[in-house]
């Protein structure tokens, strides 16, 4: 096992990105280690649900990160702060992380003594919901504080998700953030998919969100059961 946290810069993306898509899909498979995709826009609170869920997972899972961002390894830090593996992605500038950049990144991770993976995307409701990335699972987080109308305003991000989380409750008396707007809009874009309001903040709905990683992880749901759009 390598340092608790690597820095990688990404490499120029050489072969279609579905292709490697689909080869980190089954290296992941052959490995057995199940992986999810978080995505948001900046600071609606994917690292701080990451370090209010790390705590539990790494004494329950083998479990590991991969960070991606734009630039720094703030975030990695943040991670490696709690004793789990982290490689830090530099994405050079680009607003998403791609499958030959996944592939680079989970080079220095033990892939085989992993039970889960979650990987980080870089902050942006756009460009990472087109990246396939070979994951299982992806979850959308969308904070309170960022307004209603985004799942119409932002579709593809909440279509190909496979669970929505809500973060930042503890703030909703502050904010006029419309909850029936909000699942309205989700409805128009994905009927039925699965929101669970939560706050990293005070550890709200965080049990209603490990329980649904365990039931993802259970045998009889294969990797991939997601239904994203990708597998
Ligand atoms: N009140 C409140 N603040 C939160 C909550 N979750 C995150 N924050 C705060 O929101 C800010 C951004 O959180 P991050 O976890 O860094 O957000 P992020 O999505 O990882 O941001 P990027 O990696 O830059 O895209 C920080 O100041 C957090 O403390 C929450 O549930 N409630
Ligand atoms: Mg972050």
């Amino acid at each position: 096992m390598p340092g608790l946290l690597e820095i990688k810069m990404a490499r120029k993306m050489l072969e279609g990105n579905d292709e490697l898509a689909r080869r980190n899909r089954e290296r992941f498979r052959s490995c057995g280690v199940r992986v999810v995709n978080l995505m948001s826009s900046p600071g609606a609170g994917k690292t701080a649900l990451l370090e209010a869920t790390l705590p539990w997972a790494r004494d329950h899972l083998r479990v590991a990160v991969v960070e991606g961002d734009v630039a720094t390894a703030r975030d990695a830090q943040r991670i490696a702060a709690l004793q789990v593996p982290v490689v830090q992605m530099n994405t050079a500038g680009a607003c998403h992380l791609d499958a030959g950049m996944l592939a680079d990144a989970v080079e220095s991770l033990p892939l085989t003594d992993l039970d889960l993976l979650f990987v980080e995307n870089v902050g942006n409701l756009v460009c990472p919901a087109a990246f396939d990335l070979g994951e299982d699972w992806r979850v959308v987080v969308l904070s309170v504080t960022e307004g209603a109308d985004k799942p119409e305003k932002y579709p593809a991000v909440f279509r190909r998700a496979d669970l929505c989380l809500l973060n930042k409750v503890d703030l909703l008396s502050h904010v006029d953030f419309d909850m029936e707007v909000f699942q309205a809009g989700l409805r128009s874009v994905q009927p039925g998919l699965p929101v669970l309001k939560v706050s990293a903040r005070t550890g709200v709905g965080m049990e209603a969100w490990i329980q649904w990683l365990l039931g993802r992880l259970k045998p009889e749901n294969p990797a991939g059961a997601g239904g994203n759009g990708f597998v």
